[in-house]
């Protein structure tokens, strides 16, 4: 039986489905003084540093230029060849400098004073259609400073990073392809719950493009990856790249809301972004799927030098773009006209040759969100519910809980929980 047959099987408690009402987002309750308060924030408890009140203490016009022309300081770090620290510098972020194209191989941007306050500012006032921002995108600087700073910490990072919760009461919890569908990340972290030391999210590529948010979405992740550099992961997916999101709405997008300089930026972050993340030494998650040769080596992917464009052919391509096919157990052409598909026995020799037990992707529209095929060695997640307004799919997220999971006719790991949303 196929997912879709078997999941309809699965009693609706264990099948749970939270709707989120987007009516409750980001409600600002105005004061007849003018001062305000949200009452559903986005991630933080609507409190200042000092713990008292937004609302009590200042207007939002005031909140807004106290964090982009004080609080966020744009630093020019500069290290020596070991990458120590030299010395930095402070960019004024009301100026128009141009500072991105005088960095040099040993220098890098931070932007200081970016917490989950300044995050929720920017979700719930900036970027909400009729926030009380009087800009809908933020201050340019204080954007190519986000990307540059994400852009740091992702080179810093292995093609593969390793996580382990095993002995912890840390969820990790895997999103699939989000393709600029905003206003479900919200929801996402609203009903899942934010990023934090106790949940870890690994964002699995595909955030750009077809939906019209995709600057948000990414902003947003970025910002998230800056405040929470070991709590959220981003796996590069094939729309992080120059040719799809030229073609399918991100350049355009970027365009109207920014300048060509911050699109370039984008790039510059997706040539950047890792390929997978290894959880427990037995989930293997990448966007896209397997190579064409199984005995390859989780020290290959190590070694892939990732910093270009993926290109056509050859083990970075693969990781991004391929998908698992039930047609043939070996190898098989792909649907999308580019490279090929793999079916049952590649997964289970990958598995077996490098001693792991699943392999998570996303990559794919399923109906539910969620599918579990190679004899539930592979599953897919996909989290954009209602794909491109049309489609009437439910998202679906994953959490990895060792031995806190929940078993159920379509779901035979108890390390594993699998949860659908609208
Ligand atoms: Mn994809």
């Amino acid at each position: 039986m196929t997912t879709d047959q078997l999941i309809t099987q699965i009693p609706k408690e264990l099948c749970y489905k939270k709707i989120f009402n987007n009516s409750n987002l980001n409600k600002v309750l105005v004061h007849d003084d003018g001062t305000y308060e949200c009452e559903t924030d986005f991630l933080h408890p609507n409190e200042t540093e000092k713990g008292k009140k937004i609302s009590e203490e200042l207007e939002w016009g005031i909140v807004e230029k106290y964090y982009l022309e004080e609080k966020l300081q744009i630093i020019k770090v500069v290290s020596d060849s070991k990458g120590n620290f030299v010395n930095e510098e402070i960019i004024n972020s009301n100026t128009e400098t141009a500072f991105e194209e005088n960095l040099n191989a040993n220098e890098h941007i931070e932007v200081r004073g970016l917490n989950e306050e300044f995050i929720s500012l920017m979700v719930n006032e900036i970027f909400r259609p009729y926030g009380r921002s009087s800009s809908n995108t933020l201050p340019l600087n204080i954007a190519k400073s986000i990307i540059l700073h994400a852009s740091h910490i992702f080179k810093n990072e292995p093609n593969m990073t390793h996580l382990n919760n095993e002995h912890s009461n840390q969820t990790i919890t895997v999103i699939g392809d989000v393709h600029g569908q905003f206003k479900n990340v919200k929801g996402i972290f609203h009903i899942f719950g934010k990023v934090s030391q106790e949940h870890v999210y690994i964002f699995n590529g595909d955030f750009v493009d077809r939906g019209i948010y995709s600057c948000e979405i990414t902003f947003l992740l970025y910002c998230l990856k800056i405040v929470f550099p070991k709590n959220i992961f981003i796996n590069r997916g094939n729309h992080e790249s120059l040719i799809m999101s030229t073609v399918y709405g991100f350049k355009r997008e970027t365009l109207r809301k920014y300048n060509n300089t911050l699109f370039e930026l984008f790039q510059d972050s997706f040539q950047s972004l890792p390929l997978c993340v290894c959880v427990n030494n037995d989930y293997l998650i990448m966007h896209g799927g397997l190579m064409s040769n199984p005995e390859t080596s989780l020290d290959e992917i190590l070694e892939v030098n990732r910093f270009s464009e993926p290109g056509n052919v050859g083990l970075f391509h693969d990781l991004l773009w391929t998908d698992p096919t039930d047609e043939t157990d070996d190898l098989g052409p792909s649907k999308r006209g580019l490279g090929f598909s793999f079916g049952k026995s590649i997964t289970s020799a990958f598995l077996k040759f490098n001693n792991l037990k699943k392999i998570i992707r996303s990559h794919e529209l399923k109906e539910h969100g969620i599918d579990y095929s190679h004899d539930k060695q592979l599953i897919t997640v996909f989290s954009a519910p209602n794909y491109c307004g049309f489609h009437g799919n439910k998202g679906a997220v994953l959490h990895i809980k060792p031995n806190k999971g929940v078993k159920n006719i379509l779901n035979d790991d108890a390390n594993l929980e699998f949860e659908t949303f609208i």
